[in-house]
């Protein structure tokens, strides 16, 4: 079987609620490059529909006047319909080009995702890399299927599922990501919000998996309750790379957190030996009981780029945090908002409304909170249930999922409802967060005018793009 892998990142919705931005395909570009680095004698092409502006249609005819042997896609839940889509536009254009999917949401649902979608050929569950060279050296050479660790498949009218591929022990043998299968673009990605239009944003991964276990995120379960992480080096020299070689500035680090205690030192002191740390923008998520334990670690990063943080807050009840298994305390959340204002970093606090006890007066507390807090910017989302994690096996055995159209997963659509407030209330409930917290003329007002830069450009593209307005939509 000749070889040329064609990996797609499809035409998207965008997530409206951070504005306007065009992230590059991370994931596909991981990967790529590992295979490219492995099988040398393979031809490697992305296809980024959104920097390329191709609709659906125009997909299709990149697929045919490619003609890939092998077509690779990648999404999580709520955009995983597009990738559906990709595999069945391929199967169109021929049948004989195979499809792979991989990535969180195609992991955790293999049965039902092989059932629904007869055009998806093979699913490669969890870590990609040695799993997707194994699975095309053995298509290239009709080799045994059933031998390839972390697959599943349809045989038959059965679904088979082989054994789970041990994960990679020292992720610095990975390549870095294959930003030079998408030189093109990289003039093109951005996000408005965060960095302003013309700012070159680039995504690098410096970790993988999570040692808390959260029941609402799958990522400590996806990745086997473990958290590996790069070295301190590595990430320095990779964020070195990007930014020397193909010009990086806003440059977001992909772990689910940040690790102060174990790494933060490290990976100050490596970054402060670089030049790029003068000209980096660099973004990260954090724990906020981590930052509250490390004001001056976060000055030492502030020193060497940081700018961003993101943390999960959650919520201001601590009951709630412990159904979350979130292993924080609210009154963490003071103490590293206080840190980040201190120390010159602009602070993004998520909450989650939406929690089974929650009621009007509850999620009314909940603003009240995340307005003291005073964050530069609160992100209010609805408990979602993914698959794969603890809430959604609760969930789904209390039967209280009433949306099971995937593409509405973006946490800014209600799912649920709670106890006392049906899921519209919830949707309502969101709405009123963010036009309690973004609304006030008074706060838009200093935020349009305010000193910071970076406040000036999020008040004034919230308002252009028109968030809050978009959320009661919604309802
Ligand atoms: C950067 C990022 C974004 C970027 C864009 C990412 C992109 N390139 O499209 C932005 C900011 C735009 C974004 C938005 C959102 N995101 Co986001 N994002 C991430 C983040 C932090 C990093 C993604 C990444 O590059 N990871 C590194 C790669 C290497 O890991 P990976 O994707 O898992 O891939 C590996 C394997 O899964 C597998 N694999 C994956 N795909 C494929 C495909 C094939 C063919 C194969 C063989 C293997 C394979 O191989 C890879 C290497 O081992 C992840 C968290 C994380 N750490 O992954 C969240 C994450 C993916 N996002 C998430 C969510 C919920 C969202 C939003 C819905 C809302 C939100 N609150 O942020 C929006 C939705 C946007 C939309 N409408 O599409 C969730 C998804 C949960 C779920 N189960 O669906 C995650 C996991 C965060 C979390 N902790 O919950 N996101």
């Amino acid at each position: 079987m000749k070889s040329s892998l064609l990996f797609v990142e499809p035409p998207r919705n965008f997530w409206f609620v951070m504005g306007e931005y065009l992230p590059p395909p991370s994931s596909l570009l991981i990967l790529a490059a590992y295979v490219e680095r492995e099988l040398p004698g393979v031809d490697i092409d992305i296809v980024d529909c959104q920097a390329d502006r191709l609709d659906w249609k125009g997909l299709e005819r990149y697929i045919e006047s490619t003609d890939p042997s092998i077509v690779l896609t990648s999404g999580f839940t709520t955009n995983a319909y597009t990738c559906a889509r990709t595999c069945e536009i391929v199967k169109t254009v021929s049948q004989d080009i195979v499809t792979i999917v991989g990535g969180i949401h195609f992991s955790f649902t293999t049965e039902e995702s092989l059932r629904n979608y007869p055009e998806i050929d093979y699913i490669v569950r969890g870590e990609g890399e040695q799993t997707v060279v194994d699975l095309i050296k053995t298509l290239q050479n009709k080799g045994k299927i059933s031998d390839v660790e972390g697959i599943s498949y349809r045989k038959n009218n059965t679904i088979v599922h082989t054994p789970a591929r041990p994960l990679i022990e020292n992720l610095d043998m990975l390549p870095y990501p294959a930003y030079h299968l998408v030189e093109k673009n990289l003039k093109r990605y951005h996000f408005t919000m965060m960095a302003g239009r013309n700012t070159r944003y680039m995504i690098l991964e410096g970790a993988r998996g999570c040692e808390h276990q959260c029941s609402f995120c799958t990522q400590w379960n996806y990745w086997g309750s473990r958290w590996r992480t790069k070295s301190a080096k590595r990430i320095a020299d990779e964020i070195e790379f990007l930014h020397n070689t193909y010009g990086g500035v806003f440059l977001w680090l992909a772990d689910d957190h940040m690790g102060l205690s174990s790494r933060g030192k490290q990976l100050y002191e490596e970054l402060r030996q670089k030049q790029c740390k003068d000209d980096i923008m660099l973004f990260f998520q954090a724990r906020i009981d981590d930052i509250a334990q490390h004001p001056d670690l976060i000055g030492n990063l502030r020193e060497v780029g940081t700018y961003w943080i993101l943390c999960g807050v959650e919520t201001d009840s601590q009951e709630i945090l412990i159904e979350y298994k979130k292993g924080i305390k609210t009154q963490d959340a003071y103490q590293a908002m206080k840190i980040m204002k201190q120390k010159d970093i602009f602070s993004q606090a998520m909450f989650v409304i939406g929690a089974r006890r929650d009621t009007h007066e509850s999620i009314e507390r909940l603003r009240e909170y995340s307005n003291e807090l005073t964050p530069d910017i609160a992100i209010y989302t609805a408990l979602t249930p993914f698959p794969g994690t603890i809430y959604y096996e609760t969930a789904k055995k209390n039967g209280w999922i009433e949306d099971t159209n995937y593409s509405n997963y973006d946490m800014a659509h209600a799912i649920m409802p709670t106890d006392t407030l049906t899921r519209k209330e919830v949707q309502e409930e969101l709405w009123r967060c963010y036009k309690t917290f973004y609304g006030s003329v008074t706060k838009n007002i200093a935020g349009v005018i305010s000193n910071n830069k970076l406040k000036r450009t999020l008040y004034r593209h919230m308002a252009g793009q028109f968030v809050v307005e978009k959320l009661r939509r919604l309802i």
